[in-house]
């Protein structure tokens, strides 16, 4: 079970492709097997915004992905939809402050299933930690325009005080993460980077998720 064993997991964490219908302009499904060809190690279905699906067509989708990641053995996360989650036997579940809260979230998917939250204070992440969170989101590292209410950008320093602070979970970067800035947050001591635009808006997700992966484990 990837989730009581923080090496594999943090080895999963490394490059963590989130998505939904609305940050693509081709089929989600072929994004995703490309991302996953060319090195993403975890996918996390985020369907937000006014063009989200909902309902049956939402989960339909979200079959289709989860088949596809259990096909090329990578966890499929799922964004905030915690019945959803359920329903599917997801891998996992990631939420936001403003979500259900980690504990109770811990309680509906059970102790096998892997928990990601979202924290922008140590206070927050080590509150995460104690509700049963497997690894935090830190973020906006940088800018980003696939968030719209997106907190103040924090900078891969947010990162280093975490872990100058003496917090050991695994933790991914969110927000505005290139091949240029993967370096830098992965020497802020974040285990892994997760990105919508850098592997869903490029010409080939194959090779942008090839790019980060070298760029991650470097
Ligand atoms: N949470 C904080 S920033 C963000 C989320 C979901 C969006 C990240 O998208 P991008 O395109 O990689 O900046
Ligand atoms: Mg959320």
């Amino acid at each position: 079970m990837i989730r009581r064993d923080p090496v594999t997991l943090k080895k999963v964490l490394k490059v963590y492709f989130i998505c939904g219908t609305p940050n693509v302009s081709r089929p989600l499904t072929e994004i995703l097997e490309e991302a996953v060809q060319g090195g993403a190690t975890i996918f996390q279905f985020r369907e937000k915004g006014e063009k989200a699906l909902t309902g049956e067509k939402k989960k339909e989708q979200a079959a289709k992905l989860q088949a596809i990641c259990h096909e090329k053995g990578i966890p499929f996360i799922i964004n905030d939809d915690v019945e959803l989650a359920v329903e599917l036997n997801a891998d996992g579940v990631h939420v936001g402050q403003d979500d259900t809260s980690a504990r109770e979230v811990r309680a509906k998917i059970g102790p096998d299933k892997i928990l990601g939250v979202s924290a922008h204070s140590l206070t927050e992440a080590v509150q995460a930690e104690k509700d049963g969170a497997d690894y935090i989101g830190v973020g906006p590292v940088f800018a980003t325009s696939s968030k719209d209410d997106a907190e103040e950008v924090c900078g891969p320093e947010r990162i280093s005080e975490f872990r100058e602070e003496g917090l050991t979970l695994p933790i991914v970067a969110i927000g505005g993460i290139t091949f240029e800035n993967t370096p830098a947050v992965i020497r802020a001591g974040a285990d892994g980077i997760s990105v919508i635009s850098a592997i869903a808006s490029s010409a080939s997700p194959a090779d942008a998720a090839n790019k980060l992966y070298r760029k991650a484990s470097s």
